[in-house]
């Protein structure tokens, strides 16, 4: 029987004493310990007649157990679907519904609010906390530490991870077993990440960097993690002496920075720091050498693609750029009207081909069709430019995206929100810069005629149906956006305006 990933990526480390997972509390689980949970979950997924191919949507608390969750999806040949812990029930509503899940693993907390979401989609709901208790662990408790691992094939899909879009409606991105381990196989020989590394794992598990960049790289090394809940400056720095690696998003780097703890000392033993999923500002990057003499490792990636591109472990890791294409990953920077490649130096909407791409939008052809060539190339939406020496930088976006502490949010989504609510005539929403979270968001609202507008009512409803990150730092009443001749909004004039507000 072959199942790609769990072949390359657990499969060898079973009966392996080796530490795998140091905690938060300073337990560790070893590689072999860790096998024996997959195996129990997936006996436990087996169980609750989760079969091949079903979707196990889950919103919990990051923790060893959650990652053994991860590893019996894979085993069970299910197809593993992590979703942002902040979402609030409104946004899960749809995730379980346009997935179809088998099962829903939640937070014992939240199951109460829901289990009718799970009810009305047909999907079973158990829960699983930080700590690692819940009906879904009562279960694994009871389960043998061996499965017979389901065959599947390079092209069957191992997860599903949801990235909003454009028009509001959030798009579930089909990653197969291929793009998963063909991303780890480049990032290993790219990194140089060996069994004698130690990543420091502060990243949530529900998006590509923690859980794809970070742990599959790790799994397909055989190191270890200090595997922390959430990015905590002081435990971070605590656990620092332990790492031989780190990976964020450059927030966490400038919050270290801005930390007098972290010191040329503290991380002379560091083999390697590694940022993406959000620009790194070089001064950012010059601060960090400044204080600690590493020069930060910048890559680019997207949900859709895993990784396309990297600065060289060896050779210059040049400032601003995400350096060059990953072994097997094509790039190209494209007319944005016709697709044409453009000459080297030119900006364009960047294209990535390679066995990192996935294989479509779920359920959502027309999308695909959209941003999938025949050819195999990706329409990534980011613009950018290709230097002499051959470095790529992402110098902007096509697409109308903030990026917020390694957070998307798309305005649209937002704007629909606020215009549905009392009053408002219609709104936009901007991203500006923001010295911790890189950008945050503005929302300017336009009252209906004569309204005057219950902004504590909306940023309520804000809060209630949206996911934290999402929410607008700033919200103003305006009488009117600013609007070219065609009627389109400006949002640059905006964004100008605001500038500075943070
Ligand atoms: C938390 N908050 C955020 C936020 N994170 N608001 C905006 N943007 C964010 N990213 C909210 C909190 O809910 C809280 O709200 C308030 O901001 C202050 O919280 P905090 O304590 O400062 O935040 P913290 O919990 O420390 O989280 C910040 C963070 C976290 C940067 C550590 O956001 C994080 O881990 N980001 C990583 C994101 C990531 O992994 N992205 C990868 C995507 S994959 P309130 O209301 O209570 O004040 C991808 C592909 C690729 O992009 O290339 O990698
Ligand atoms: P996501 O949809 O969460 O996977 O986010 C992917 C987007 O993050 C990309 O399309 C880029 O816009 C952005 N991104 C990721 N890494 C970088 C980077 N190193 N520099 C600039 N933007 C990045």
């Amino acid at each position: 029987m072959t199942n790609p990933l769990f072949d390359a990526l657990f499969a060898p480390h079973s009966g392996r004493d080796t530490a795998f997972l140091h905690d938060v509390n300073g337990q560790t689980t070893t590689h072999g310990a860790f096998l024996d949970e997959a195996a129990r979950y997936a006996n436990a997924l087996t169980a609750l007649g989760v079969k091949p191919g079903d979707r196990v949507a889950v919103h919990i608390q990051k923790s060893p157990q959650a990652l053994a969750l991860y590893a019996g999806c894979v085993q069970a040949g299910a197809v593993f679907l992590p979703l942002n812990t902040a979402y609030t029930p409104a946004e899960l509503e749809y995730f379980v519904g346009d997935s179809g899940a088998a099962l829903f693993v939640c937070d014992p907390a939240e199951a109460e609010d829901l289990t009718p979401i799970a009810e009305a989609n047909g999907c079973t709901l158990r829960t699983l906390a930080g700590d690692g208790s819940g009906t879904l662990s009562d279960l694994v408790a009871g389960q043998k530490s061996d499965f017979d691992t389901v065959a599947r094939d390079e092209d069957d899909l191992a997860a599903l991870l949801y990235t909003s879009g454009t028009t509001g409606r959030s798009k579930g991105a089909m990653l197969t077993h291929r793009n998963l381990l063909s991303n780890a196989r480049a990032l290993v020989e790219c990194w140089r990440f060996t069994a004698d590394d130690v990543l420091l794992h502060a990243l949530p598990i529900f998006h590509s960097h923690g859980l794809f960049v970070a742990t599959n790289v790790m799994l397909l090394a055989g190191g270890a993690m200090i595997f922390l809940p959430k990015f905590d400056p002081d435990i971070v720095l605590d656990r620092l002496p332990e790492a031989t690696a780190m990976m964020g998003v450059p927030t966490f780097y400038t919050r270290l920075l801005d930390d007098p703890r972290f010191s040329t000392e503290r991380a002379a033993h560091m083999r390697l720091f590694i940022s993406g999923s959000a620009p790194l500002l070089a001064e950012t990057h010059e601060r960090f050498e400044a204080r600690t003499g590493h020069r930060i490792l910048e890559r680019y990636g997207m949900t859709e693609t895993s990784m396309n591109t990297s600065n060289p472990y060896d050779g210059e890791r040049r400032a601003g750029t995400v350096g060059f294409a990953l072994p097997g990953v094509e790039v190209k920077v494209c007319d944005s009207q016709t697709g044409a490649e453009l000459p080297q130096g030119e900006i364009g909407v960047l294209e990535v081909r390679g066995p990192n791409v996935f294989k479509g939008y779920w359920r959502m052809p027309e999308k695909t069709a959209e941003e999938l060539r025949a050819d195999g190339f990706f329409i990534t939406g980011d613009l950018a430019q290709i230097d002499a020496d051959g470095y790529l930088s992402i110098v902007g976006r096509g697409k109308d995206l903030i990026i917020s502490g390694g957070y998307n949010i798309y305005p649209k989504e937002i704007e629909m929100f606020l215009d549905a609510q009392d009053g408002v005539q219609e709104s936009a929403v901007i991203g500006v810069p923001h010295p911790d979270f890189g950008e945050s968001v503005v929302a300017v609202l336009v009252p209906q005629t004569g309204v005057t507008l219950d902004l504590q009512a909306i940023e309520a409803a804000v809060k209630r149906d949206l996911a934290n990150f999402k929410r607008p730092r700033l919200t103003e009443i305006v009488k009117e956006l600013p609007r070219n001749t065609m009627g389109k909004v400006q949002k640059n004039q905006l964004r100008d305006r605001y500038r500075s507000v943070f």
